[in-house]
């Protein structure tokens, strides 16, 4: 059993390296001992193109990765937050199935596969739906339609909660669309430590999301990284063999990344948070109120 993992792919997006990522699926094809391959979410980016647009103008990639499946390599699509839509896309007859999160055993180990969203407590699920709907590419993506839409959401939430006004939303929108490198930077370790105490014993944890690739220093938590340029490294997969994983980057030339680190104690975020977060804090914990069920 040989597993090969990517996430962060991000197609559709500007600085989404398609074409290195098309070179590695072809260099896969040419490989006789891959069993498994898993694309670990925020493949296609829906929160910037149009949900359906978005596989129409991927779809060389689409068929490279129904061309594994073809030769027999069992090919899994966990959902992230930018395509969090694949999970209404539930056709039997679609040639790829997609889920939430997934499960494979090797042996006595057992790898657990989540985009690494559920680490990120400003992800919530109906924004997650939300931004996944309402982009178009008619408009030239996301300032278009997206305001109208968080217009009428926002006569809802004044009706539901007065104090949630259209600011609110404005900078939790803004703030979710901001590329992870950006976004993140704050919050990184505590998402990282967060994983590395969701790991199992007996089991291997691998999530992307936060377009930064580690191994810790148990060798049972992993991320993934992406395929976008915005991030360095960028262009990065996960090999799992006999409950192992090793972490790659692609080439040419293809380097192995060898460090290992401890997330384990998580530094104190808040303290380098900067103060601009802080009204997006609260309209997110005003979002997180309204959403939450009671
Ligand atoms: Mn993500």
């Amino acid at each position: 059993m040989r597993v090969i993992v990517t996430s962060d792919h991000h197609l559709g997006y500007a600085n989404s390296d398609k074409a290195a990522f098309n070179a590695f699926l072809d260099e896969l094809a040419q490989e006789n001992d891959l069993t498994h391959f898993v694309l670990l979410g925020d493949v296609v980016d829906m929160w910037r193109r149009d949900a359906s647009g978005v596989f129409l103008e991927a779809q060389d990639t689409v068929k490279k990765i129904l061309a594994l499946k073809s030769k027999g390599v069992q090919v899994f699509y966990v959902a992230g937050n930018h395509d969090y839509h694949v999970l209404d896309l539930n056709n039997p007859n679609y040639p790829i199935t997609f889920s939430k999160e997934l499960t494979l055993n090797d042996g006595p180990v057992t790898y657990r596969f989540v985009h690494g969203y559920e680490f990120d407590p400003e992800q919530k699920v109906p924004f997650m739906r939300f931004l996944c709907r309402v982009m178009s590419d008619a408009g030239g993506a996301l300032e278009n339609q997206i305001w109208v839409d968080f217009n009428s959401l926002n006569n809802i939430f004044s009706k539901i909660e007065p104090s949630f006004v259209k600011a609110d939303i404005a900078a939790i929108a803004a703030k979710l669309q901001r590329g992870p490198e950006v976004r993140l930077k704050d919050s990184l370790s505590k998402i990282n430590s967060r994983a590395c105490q969701e790991a199992k014993p007996g089991e291997v944890l691998i999530f992307g999301h936060t377009h930064i690739p580690f191994i810790n220093k148990a060798e049972n938590v992993v991320n993934t990284g992406s395929w976008v340029k915005d991030s360095d490294p960028h262009n990065t997969y996960v090999e799992l063999v006999n409950g192992k994983p090793r972490l790659f980057i692609f080439g040419p030339p293809k380097k192995e990344i060898t460090e290992r680190k401890d997330w384990s104690e998580g530094e104190d975020d808040e303290k380098t948070s900067s103060t601009a977060t802080t009204t997006t804090q609260k309209a997110l914990s005003k979002l997180r109120n309204i959403f939450s069920p009671k």
